[in-house]
């Protein structure tokens, strides 16, 4: 049975698809708890021109799967972001060697799947304003903007109540870092921060401590952790971000990170696959689409790291969203979220400079740390266990109809 919605989360979700990405951002447009009001691209797991086309792609599929089942049009504000990273001196790195050169599993030029022929002219701005009349009229798969995407997504929260609008962050945080950098003030009117990114208690996944979102902009996920200071998840806090916020002064974020520990158990397996994704292919818009690449992602991981599941980091991270939509910052209401998820609040910290530990996530490990590091400590929600097989049904039911049972 369809969820019954009374209410929806507007998020705004930034990205570098990515395969990963690309099944979080079908999964965020088919679920009627997200409005998703745009969708901002950063460089990260290909390069950006690569990342343009793929979002391109993503959401004509979307918008055909939303046709194809009868449901109406949800036209997101697509907006282009960093091409590098800011972290200074910071080459650009890609995980092509997992995504392919497109991003995608390669896919455009195995002639497995063609982007729209005229994806570049969708993307070209007619030089207007987007109103929020023009925003639900449209009818190509997204709208487009003359904003980039830190100012793209400084525009939704300057324009919405405040403690309203989530971001949630699946790619390197550089996009989000430069929104803080250019106007902190707005940037504390968001509700929370979701980041798919580190890895706390487990190795890196690019390098032995860094894992890649972290690593590819170390110095943009230490500006964001850094906008935690002062944050108090409490009835007094959340009254204190408002009064900060209406004072226009810099109200503390609310930063939630979806580490490797916790993100590594949401995945699908080949046999999931084979049994409830091959068998769709041509059928319909979604499956045919996602057929195009998956067989790519299982081929990689068996040839790479032995093994035959696919982590949906970024899937998961937005099904995380999903279970913290009902809470505000108040400790009221998160008893949904408590029940699937275990975390804590930790000084967090990104190593932007080391020479083997670029990208490192940082924390005190000492049983009775007196004070970690100087200055007001950062207050980063971390989660370190999530539910994965809760995952993988929910995934497989939402973007794929498996009709599994949960
Ligand atoms: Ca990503």
């Amino acid at each position: 049975m369809a969820p019954i919605i009374t209410k929806k989360e507007t998020v705004i979700i930034d990205t570098d698809p990515g395969i990963d990405d690309a099944l979080a951002i079908i999964m965020s447009l088919l679920s009627p708890e997200l409005d998703v009001r745009a969708i901002t691209l950063t460089h990260g797991n290909a390069s950006l021109d690569m990342i343009k086309r793929n979002a391109v792609t993503i959401l004509n599929v979307v918008a055909e799967q939303r046709a194809f089942l009868g449901l109406p049009a949800q036209v997101p504000i697509l907006a282009i972001g960093c091409a590098s990273p800011i972290t200074v001196g910071q080459p650009c790195v890609t995980a092509t060697h997992f995504h392919g050169r497109d991003g995608l599993g390669e896919i455009y030029e195995n002639n497995l799947y063609q982007a729209p022929p005229d994806w570049e002219s969708q993307l070209l701005h007619a030089a207007k304003e987007v109103t929020k009349e023009s925003f639900h009229a449209a009818q190509s798969a997204f709208q487009t903007t003359p904003r980039d995407a830190a100012d793209e997504i400084l525009f939704h929260l300057k324009n919405a109540p405040p403690l309203t609008i989530t971001i949630c962050a699946v790619g390197p945080l550089s996009n989000i870092a430069l929104a803080y950098q250019r106007d902190p003030v707005t940037f504390g009117r968001a509700k929370r921060i979701m980041v798919m990114g580190g890895a706390i208690n487990v190795p890196g996944n690019v390098t032995p401590s860094a894992e890649f979102n972290f690593g590819a902009d170390p110095q943009a996920a230490d500006i964001i952790m850094g906008t935690t200071k002062g944050f108090q998840h409490s009835p007094e806090g959340y009254s204190s971000r408002l009064a900060l916020i209406n004072d226009g002064k810099v109200a503390p974020s609310h930063v939630v990170v979806v580490p490797l520990d916790a993100a590594d158990d949401g995945t699908v397996s080949k046999q999931d696959y084979e049994k409830y994704i091959v068998p769709l292919a041509k059928t319909t818009p979604v499956a045919t689409f996602c057929n195009s690449f998956l067989i790519w992602t299982f081929d990689i991981s068996s040839k790479l790291y032995g093994i035959d599941t696919l982590s949906v980091f970024d899937a998961y991270t937005i099904l995380g969203t999903m279970d913290m939509m009902f809470d505000k910052g108040d400790k009221q209401g998160h008893e949904h979220y408590d029940a699937f998820w275990k975390y804590e609040y930790i000084d967090l910290r990104v190593e932007s400079t080391g020479l083997y530990t670029q990208g490192m996530s940082c924390y005190d490990r000492r049983p009775h740390p007196s004070m970690s590091w100087p200055g007001i400590p950062n207050n980063v929600q971390v989660m370190l266990r999530g539910n994965g097989r809760r995952f993988n049904h929910f995934f497989l039911n939402r973007v794929f109809d498996a009709g599994i049972i949960i």
